[in-house]
């Protein structure tokens, strides 16, 4: 139990059964790369797995007492008609169990794959009902987002290096992306962009792009399209023209032709993803070009093959000089997108983070949202816990995803839920969807570490369907990836579910996002990094106040760019809601909350209770003893031992950093009192020396010793 096999295990069932199986498989399509193939090979080895029944795989026979899996046009073929009672979209399907006969029909290929593993995860959690329903997708595009590099590595990447590439091309074995492309399919994501945003121009040179081609024929069998990441800046450096200029005719046709040799190669190539303007990469801008003549040069090249375009809304340049108070980075997307609505051409999918700022652990949903209603748009999120304890720390994400995706922005006073703007339904957009940021590597355990495969997991049944329940689709996770053990199951449920709320805590609160250090590494405390750093995520806290004031009335504006309703919300102190204040604005440290406590008061009992929910998750996880394998529950003991102590350095120097710079003593009297800890300076010290740290927060008492 490695984890490789993450939530796909096909554990035999713990008290055998007595339920009736089909007898045979019947799988409508046997061509090696067809996903209904596929589906059938899956089918007979979860089988096998989890009943110790080995079933033969035809591609004719009798329906009755068979799993059939194909689409709906190849059943009707078969058998001469079509059960489907229901509409089904592109990659929807239709599972009708009744005992033994099982009919798993999708619209396309994929749909048909995407039901078999529907019906997998019933049998391997010992339901054995008699079902009978269509699924559609919320939205069509869902996608990941991995942001693997040439050389091998991978931007913050916690789980070892890229299953992708090595030295500057694609590896020779790609048995870890044809895995990768089982699990995702099984969570019915779609397409995969492989590299990373900050693109490298030799991702598509000639070898390479026959490199990718391996990828997606890896791929393909699993219903799972490739996607790139482009350098915008490639005609020159790849093409050796003077200029990317977008609007240039030999720019236009560099383009033209690697999109031709892209999809000569790859003829199911799903899109480009674009990075343009932003820390640092090319784009149009430099030409004073429009972010749309950027995006658009990229979707008119690969529109005759039907690819879209997803281009990140991450562009910002609002860095202030000294001493300016307005300017905002989280205005920026607005400021530079608003203005081109309608501009973007038809398959260009604007992608959006999902709060101004930068995966921070509580921003409010993106204001772009409401700002673009003639365009297609897409949330970016980001499974990789880059500011969320990388992996170390368990966080299941999907309780603060939800709380983006189902917010309303009350565009023109009607309800204009975030799920319903980047489905494209709100504003009746033809595309939209999703991409999550996912740092998979060859580690065993795919991210690093056994719970985090939860987050996955979950975003791919949420980008099926945003109103999924995040408990349940936890629980569906533990199930297939820990056994049914209703106390592993209740324990996983109980740490991850207090998970975000107690990172929030001993992290960063009340808006005041991630405190840590922004500079470098994106992991442990360093809130002095806030303040003094080129990336304007900014707490502006002083001796007497902290928070940003974003109002349009005294702050940055930010408020005005969300709809009337929203923005009046925003705008009013006593309107916002407490875990946003310090994001909306400027108070006092002796500000009431709706609480009643103080903001400072706040900041202290969070950062306690917050370390102490992690120290919680050490005993409970060691209860499980003996309920799951030694070798994940070790594994993860490990992790959550490590949480505990460092969520304890986390709350020491959040505490104390604002105990001094505030002067205001903790009410409980806890911040500089440790009644149980030995200083190390207080040891008898042989050959060690104390030594006074800076910043002063890193230590107790501001002293190490060295
Ligand atoms: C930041 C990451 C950086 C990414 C950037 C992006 O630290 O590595 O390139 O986001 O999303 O959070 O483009």
């Amino acid at each position: 139990e490695n984890g490789r096999q993450a939530w796909l295990r096909y554990a035999p069932l713990p008290q055998g059964h007595n339920t009736p199986l089909p007898s045979s498989i019947i799988a409508l399509n046997s061509s090696t790369n067809s996903p209904v193939n596929t589906a059938g090979q899956e089918l007979q080895k979860g089988i096998q797995g989890i009943f110790g029944k080995h079933l033969s795989v035809r591609n004719t026979g009798k329906e009755t007492s068979s799993a059939v899996v194909g689409t709906v046009s190849q059943f009707q073929k078969a058998f001469g008609t079509s059960p489907v009672k229901d509409k089904l979209e592109e990659d929807g399907f239709w599972l009708n169990v009744k005992g033994t006969t099982v009919q798993i029909l999708g619209q396309t290929e994929r749909g048909a794959l995407y039901g078999a593993f529907e019906y997998l995860s019933m049998l391997a959690q010992g339901n054995f009902s008699n079902v009978e329903y269509a699924m559609n997708p919320a939205a069509p595009v869902r996608w990941i987002n991995s942001w693997d590099n040439m050389d091998g590595s991978i931007t913050r990447g916690f789980g070892g290096n890229s299953i992708f590439f090595t030295d500057g091309h694609v590896i020779s074995d790609l048995t870890r992306a044809s895995e990768y492309a089982r699990l995702l399919s099984s969570i019915r994501i779609n397409a995969v962009v492989v590299n990373d945003v900050n693109a490298n121009f030799a991702t598509i040179n000639p070898a390479n792009i026959q490199g990718v081609g391996r990828i997606a024929d890896v791929f393909r069998p699993y219903g799972i399209q490739l996607g790139l990441s482009l350098d915008f800046a490639s005609p020159m450096e790849l093409g050796n023209l003077s200029t990317y200029d977008p609007l240039d005719p030999g720019v236009i046709a560099f383009w033209d032709d690697i999109t031709k040799q892209i999809y000569h190669r790859i003829p199911d190539f799903a899109g480009y993803l674009v990075k343009a303007d932003s820390e640092g990469t090319p784009g149009p801008l430099v030409y004073n070009r429009t972010l749309a003549d950027g995006a658009n040069l990229f979707a008119k090249a690969i529109k005759p093959f039907g690819g879209i375009v997803m281009y990140r809304a991450f562009v910002y340049n609002q860095l202030p000089d000294e001493g300016d108070w307005k300017a905002d980075r989280a205005n920026a997307a607005v400021n530079f997108f608003q203005p081109l609505d309608g501009q973007f051409d038809d398959n260009v999918i604007v992608q959006i983070k999902y709060g101004p700022i930068d995966f921070q652990v509580r921003e409010p949903a993106s204001p772009l949202f409401a700002n673009l209603l003639e365009t297609n748009t897409a949330i970016e999120l980001q499974v990789a816990q880059e500011y969320l304890g990388q992996q170390c720390h368990l966080v299941y994400l999907p309780p603060l995803w939800r709380t983006i995706l189902d917010f309303d922005l009350r565009v023109q006073n009607q309800s204009s839920l975030v799920r319903n703007v980047i489905t494209g339904e709100r504003f009746k957009r033809p595309l939209g969807g999703s991409a999550a940021v996912v740092n998979v590597g060859l580690n065993d355990t795919w991210l690093g570490s056994h719970l985090s495969m939860s987050n996955l997991y979950a975003y791919g049944r949420l980008a099926w369907d945003w109103t999924s329940d995040s408990e349940e689709i936890l629980q569906d996770w533990t199930r297939l990836t820990f056994g049914l053990d209703n106390t592993v199951v209740d324990t996983i449920t109980q740490m991850s579910m207090a998970s975000w709320p107690a990172y929030e805590n001993y992290s960063g609160n009340l808006g005041e996002q991630t405190l840590n250090d922004i500079l470098y590494t994106h992991f442990g405390p360093n809130p002095q990094t806030l303040d003094n750093t080129p990336w304007g995520q900014w707490t502006r806290a002083d001796h007497a106040s902290i928070g940003m004031d974003r109002t349009v009335s005294n702050g940055t504006g930010f408020s005005g760019q969300y709809p009337p309703e929203v923005a009046a919300m925003y705008e009013n102190i006593e309107t916002t809601p407490d875990n946003l204040l310090l994001w909306f604005h400027h108070v006092n440290y002796t500000q009431k909350l709706k609480s009643g406590k103080t903001v400072i008061q706040h900041f202290y009992d969070a950062h306690y209770e917050g370390a102490e929910t992690a120290q919680n998750f050490v005993t409970m996880w060691q209860s499980l003893k003996g309920k799951i394998d030694d070798e994940r529950l070790e594994d993860v003991l490990f992790r959550q031992v490590f949480q505990a102590g460092h969520s304890i350095v986390w709350r020491d120097a959040i505490v104390n950093f604002y105990n001094k710079i505030s002067g205001i003593p903790d009410d409980a009297g806890r911040v500089g009192h440790h009644p149980f800890r030995i200083e190390a300076e207080s040891m008898e010290l042989s050959g060690y020396q104390p030594y006074v740290v800076s910043p002063f927060e890193t230590a107790s008492n501001s002293i190490a010793i060295v």
